[in-house]
């Protein structure tokens, strides 16, 4: 399959999470990238290709055009107040306070995002914006009836219509499933199966019809972003029955996790979809340091193997993943289990 690099995910390189009270060094680092892309070479089943860029106007066809204008000034704005740290939220809109954008920085960081531990530094826009033209270079791929693998860094599936979180800040997944309906499909799925609930893909076509969501994912009463995720989400609207939420708990096993996958799957088949993508995170691996299912690296050929048997055009983008030595060999057996599959 064609797969999609770009060096810039090394301008993502902030020093410090908000994990556990303390500032640690971030779990999604530099390295985890550069793991996959050497796995994934080895292993001999992509064929390498340069990122285009399908510009802003694409990123704005999903997100808000003032968050991404926010995102484009952040670090500025942050240095300009002159803080010695990295831009941090620590002030939200709670319940029954008013929606506004305070002119403030410490105001628009917590107004446009729903968590902590997602540090914004020097490069931190650049490296996003290039993540998600990994992800479009690979969609364009897939509309040509294609698979594709997007090594996409920092990750997308947290980041909501105009909010970020959980590593993540554009949506890499959502933005690709708009470019391939502008392309002319009418309807796509996105199967996410990363360890933790996509929030930012299902808040984004919750109210629609034209993008289905499927997540299998940790408990959220456990486990992040314990705000969204539970399986009475449903979607509203144009989109009611169209969002699909499966909840595990600790120790969940690969024969566990299955029956959501293949229930989901079924779904997709049924569906008449025009294309698939995946939502690659593989922070269900056993060793995981900051998850709690039990999947194993040979577990991982048979989840490649049963997306495949959906026989959609498919279109794989990399979110989470922190157990850094084995996510690599861990989304090669993905793909690999993919292409195997007659
Ligand atoms: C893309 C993705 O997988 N994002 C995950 C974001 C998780 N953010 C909260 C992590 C909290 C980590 N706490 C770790 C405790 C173990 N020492
Ligand atoms: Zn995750």
């Amino acid at each position: 399959m064609k797969a999609v690099y770009d060096k810039a995910h090394w301008q993502r390189h902030p020093k410090t999470e908000l994990d556990g009270g303390q500032l640690v060094t971030p779990y999604e680092s530099p390295e985890r990238a550069e793991y996959v892309k050497s796995s994934v070479t080895e292993s001999g089943i992509a064929q390498w290709l340069d990122p285009k860029d399908f510009g802003l106007a694409a990123i704005t066809r999903t997100h808000d055009a003032a968050y991404i204008d926010f995102l484009t000034t952040c670090w500025q704005q942050w240095q300009d107040t002159g803080k010695a740290g990295e831009a941090i939220p620590a002030v939200w809109p709670g319940r029954r306070m008013q929606q506004v954008v305070p002119t403030d920085i410490d105001g628009q960081l917590g107004y446009y995002s729903f968590a902590a531990e997602s540090s914004i530094s020097d490069g931190t826009w650049e490296a996003a914006y290039a993540s998600c033209q990994v992800a479009l270079t690979a969609a364009e791929q897939v509309g040509h009836g294609e698979h594709a693998f997007g090594l996409c860094r920092p990750p997308g599936h947290h980041a909501a219509f105009d909010y970020f979180g959980g590593y993540c800040f554009i949506n890499n997944a959502a933005v690709c499933a708009q470019y391939l309906l502008d392309q002319g499909d009418q309807k796509i799925a996105i199967l996410d199966v990363d360890f933790h609930h996509g929030n930012g893909t299902q808040d984004i076509f919750y109210r629609r019809a034209d993008v289905h969501f499927f997540s299998l994912h940790g408990d959220p009463l456990l486990v992040f972003p314990h705000f969204s995720g539970y399986e009475n989400e449903i979607g509203a609207g144009p989109g009611e029955g169209a969002n699909h939420n499966w909840v595990y708990g600790p120790g969940t096993t690969f024969a566990q996790w299955q029956v959501g996958l293949n229930e989901a799957l079924q779904l997709i088949q049924a569906g008449g979809f025009d294309r698939l993508i995946i939502s690659l995170g593989v922070d269900t691996f056993e060793h995981d340091p900051i998850s709690f299912f039990k999947l194993t690296t040979d577990d991982y050929l048979s989840v490649g193997a049963a997306i495949a048997s959906v026989q959609l055009p498919t279109l794989f983008l990399l979110e989470g993943g922190y157990a850094v030595e084995a996510i690599g060999v861990n989304v090669a057996k993905v793909l690999i289990g993919f292409e195997q599959q007659p």
